[in-house]
């Protein structure tokens, strides 16, 4: 067992520009439901920290949360996209949302980039990529709800995904955050990202 980040709300925003100075954050995008309040819990041990539903759209400002006794390192769980239920105002203002925080963040160090396991990349996940890449922000692949895949099926489903991405199968972390999955490998190197800046 590995040892979870010890990790606290801080604050809600629904826009960027409300937040302070951090240190070093680190956030975790990807579509509606695939799993990003559920991760940050998994990383914590803690199932109520960020609130996660069945239903797509539980996340819809930016939420906060600081590693306990440093202050400054974030990790941000933001609203999912591609929600195609929602009116779209609201899918407007999560891209506004989205848009303005991703470029106005200067200590985001990463963003890791969830991937639904079972689905694969969308074509909004592939968008977020370029879009990632076209501003210059480090991002992490991450497979969600590996648990979800059967065993048969685990390493083609690994090839496919990896290639959908345009990346080889071990560029992509697979977790489980009811299964416990990459869990420790995810703890590992986020206690190690958030301290990269002084
Ligand atoms: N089987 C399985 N289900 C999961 C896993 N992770 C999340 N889920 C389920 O997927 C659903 C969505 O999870 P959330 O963590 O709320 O997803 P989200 O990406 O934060 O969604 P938004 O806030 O709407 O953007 C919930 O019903 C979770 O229980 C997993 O590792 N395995
Ligand atoms: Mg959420």
């Amino acid at each position: 067992m590995s040892k979870p980040l010890a990790l606290r709300f801080l604050r809600s925003a629904g826009d960027a520009g409300q937040l302070p100075a951090s240190r070093c954050e680190v956030a975790l995008v990807g579509r509606s439901n695939v799993g990003k309040s559920s991760l940050l819990n998994a990383v914590a041990n803690r199932k109520g920290l960020a609130r996660t539903s069945k239903a797509p759209g539980a996340t819809r400002l930016l939420n906060v949360f600081e590693l306990g006794g440093e202050p400054g390192r974030w990790l941000v769980d933001l609203p999912g996209y591609g929600f195609a239920r929602a009116p779209k105002a609201d899918r407007r203002r999560w891209q506004q949302m989205m848009d303005s925080y991703l470029i106005d963040r200067p200590a985001l160090a990463q963003v890791l980039l969830l991937v639904d396991g079972l689905v694969g990349p969308t074509p909004l996940d592939l968008q977020t990529v370029e879009w990632l890449a076209h501003h210059g922000v480090a991002l992490r692949p991450v497979a969600t709800k590996a648990d979800k895949v059967k065993p048969s099926r685990r390493s083609a489903r690994r090839n496919e995904l990896a290639t959908a991405l345009g990346l080889a199968p071990g560029d992509v972390l697979w977790t489980s955050a009811a299964k416990g999955q990459g869990i420790p490998e995810l703890r590992a190197e986020l206690a190690a990202t958030l301290r990269l800046n002084p």
